[in-house]
């Protein structure tokens, strides 16, 4: 069960964060209204809101699961891979103290961006990718172990069409993986129930659980529907402007 959220407001240079998606400028009055409608869903899932102030020193700073990884044991900070988005572990590092004092962190020259770092269970998907390295990695792995949990890594490095390990992986609970074609036959994850994602919804992989239900983007209808076909309950919410900046449901907050 989740008690409470940590979100960041977006400024109004949004827009000028990174981005390899070619879907147009996200419209800033809109991207207000996703967010505002993304916190109003976390809070019908019972979670209690920390919202965070805008940060107009970091476009991206909106994407929170990047800094850090929370479980029911600990949180480590993050060393996000892109120059850009570096400071905002800094930045975010008060709040999440007020939480947890003492949280260990990635360091130099180890990158580890939260939007790779898949939580299933007693285990751990740590994603290799063009922000996360090995060096990070391992030191997650030792910090998630010192907590009592496993990892393992999963390369993304060679799909193109994903930012994180999780823009195409999502763990739901009940021993489920919702997973994107490309990555489904990964021995990693055979242990698993899979929900396979067909590619034309793709992007809708990147789903979350919250307690009860499942935050699913709008305009994946079969993705939707196999959900509901399986007993989950989702919570569909539409993500247009934080796509066309490669952010998905997961890293606009910090839950636990
Ligand atoms: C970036 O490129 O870093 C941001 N524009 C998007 C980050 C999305 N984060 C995530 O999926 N965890």
């Amino acid at each position: 069960m989740f008690r409470h959220a940590i979100v960041r407001t977006p400024g109004n240079n949004f827009d000028a964060g990174l981005t390899t998606a070619s879907l147009g400028r996200p419209a800033f009055e809109r991207v207000l209204e996703q967010h505002a409608q993304y916190c109003a869903a976390l809070e019908e899932c019972g979670l209690e809101l920390t919202v965070l102030e805008a940060d107009l020193r970091y476009p991206d700073s909106t994407f929170v699961e990047d800094t850090a990884v929370i479980s029911e044991r600990g949180a480590i900070l993050m060393r996000p891979g892109a120059k850009s988005r570096t400071g905002e572990v800094e930045a975010i590092r008060p709040d999440l103290e007020r939480f947890f004092p003492n949280a260990p962190a990635i360091e130099a020259p180890g990158t580890v961006d939260g939007g790779d770092i898949c939580e299933a269970g007693e285990h751990f998907f740590l994603g290799l990718s063009h922000r996360t390295n090995e060096e990070g990695a391992q030191q997650l792995a030792v910090h998630l172990a010192a907590l009592g949990f496993t990892s393992s890594t999963v390369d993304v490095r060679p799909m193109t069409s994903i930012l994180h390990l999780k823009s195409g992986i999502a763990y739901i609970g009940e021993n489920t993986l919702v997973v994107m074609k490309e990555m489904a036959d990964n021995p990693e994850f055979a242990g698993f129930d899979l929900i396979r994602v067909s590619e034309e919804e793709s992007y809708g992989a990147n789903c979350v659980r919250v307690n009860g239900r499942v935050l699913v983007a709008e305009g994946f209808p079969r993705l939707t529907a196999a959900l509901e076909e399986r007993g989950f309950e989702p919570l569909v919410l539409d993500m247009s402007e934080f796509r066309k900046m490669d952010g998905g449901l997961s890293c606009l907050s910090l839950r636990f």
